[in-house]
């Protein structure tokens, strides 16, 4: 049904300017997407390291109480430590956590949604303490006058969801954490629901429960309640392990389109979809039995982290769905299909 840009990766850590010297990209990857007048907007998340770590020690970025990025060394020969995740090391006699990158906001403009053009600074950095590990994620839906972003703050703490909203691209306006840790994936609908505004979001039990979809309404965008479950994890090898929302909801003359993320027992990260009616986004009327795209291409099986393929934001133009993706989180992706034949796939 998709069919993968003849451009892909439309965007690799390459084409990004670290915002440091000493620092190095390493992903530019899972962007949250809007129309914005004439062009296509992307809010990437940009991963960077120091420059150093380059060797075999490994040096975690955090940024401290004092707002100064700072690294903790790690020796790579410290039995303390598992490093076997890329993403993060652990302290095994205490459980403690570091990442080996910290991420930010950047802007990247475009006007075919093919070719863009990344800021040289970032949009929006991490500020301590609810987000000293760093910005991921971010998801834009346009509600009243405003652009909305919802995005996971990440930090000792866990991981949260803030919010914040700017009118112009240029000034933000930050409302802080409005899902506290853990939780994460919140799309929020474009549009409001009587007086109140949905999101779906994914909260993130410990010893106990699945990772799942949930819905919250609120009066404000910023006191979220009414939860609600919507989808659980499938019995379905793919979507077994976990799920959560990807792009915002996108209206179509069948109901709300909603694209999620899955993984199975591997790890291994696709999209699926569904359909709520335009009334009722907690009640899923369609939903498709097997994934809209799995991780094929090498851009996608290989990288950072292989065998991912996460969706933060699609845009339809001139009936296209246009399904920009992180791959491998690393780079950003396009896969495009008709608006018709996905809905047709879900009615199926
Ligand atoms: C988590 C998040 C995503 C990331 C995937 C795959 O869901 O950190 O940002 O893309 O893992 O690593």
């Amino acid at each position: 049904m998709f069919e993968r840009h003849a451009d892909n990766p439309l965007i690799t850590p390459n084409h990004v300017i670290p915002s440091r010297p000493d620092l190095e990209v390493i992903g530019a990857f899972n962007a949250g997407v809007t129309v914005w007048g004439d062009e296509v907007v992307m809010l990437l998340r940009v991963a960077e390291r120091p420059v150093s770590a380059r060797g075999r020690d490994i040096l975690c970025p955090y940024v401290a109480t004092n707002g100064k990025l700072t690294f903790k060394h790690i020796s790579s020969d410290d039995p303390d430590w598992d490093m076997s995740d890329p993403r993060a090391v652990i302290h095994q006699p205490t459980g403690l956590v570091l990442l080996t990158s910290i991420s930010h906001l950047r802007l990247a403009r475009s006007q075919d949604g093919v070719r863009f053009r990344v800021d040289t600074m970032p949009w929006l950095t991490p500020q301590p303490p609810y987000e000293s590990f760093g910005l991921e994620d971010a998801r834009l839906s346009h509600l009243d006058e405003s652009t909305v972003i919802t995005c996971s703050a990440v930090s000792p703490l866990g991981v949260g969801a803030l919010l914040v909203t700017t009118t112009d691209f240029n000034s933000v306006q930050r409302y802080g954490i409005v899902l506290p840790p853990p939780n994460k994936d919140v799309a929020l609908f474009p549009t409001r629901f009587g007086d109140h505004y949905v999101c779906y979001h994914r909260p993130m039990p410990g010893q106990l429960g699945t990772l799942n979809i949930w819905l919250a309404t609120s009066p404000d965008l910023q006191h979220w309640g009414n939860h609600q479950l919507v989808l659980r994890t499938g019995q379905d090898g793919w979507s077994k392990e976990r799920i959560g929302a990807g792009a915002p909801p996108i209206h179509t003359e069948m109901g709300w389109l909603s694209i999620y993320h899955a993984t199975d027992a591997a790890g291994h990260y696709c999209l699926g979809a569904f359909l709520t009616p335009h009334d009722e986004p907690g009640r899923i009327v369609a939903l498709g039995k097997s994934p809209i795209l799995t991780p094929e291409a090498t851009y996608e099986t290989s990288g950072f982290v292989g065998n991912v393929v996460f969706t933060c934001g699609a845009v339809v133009q001139d009936d296209t769905l246009r399904l920009y993706y992180g791959a491998a989180d690393e780079k950003m992706a396009l896969a495009e299909a008709p608006l018709q034949q996905v809905l047709d796939f879900l009615m199926a």
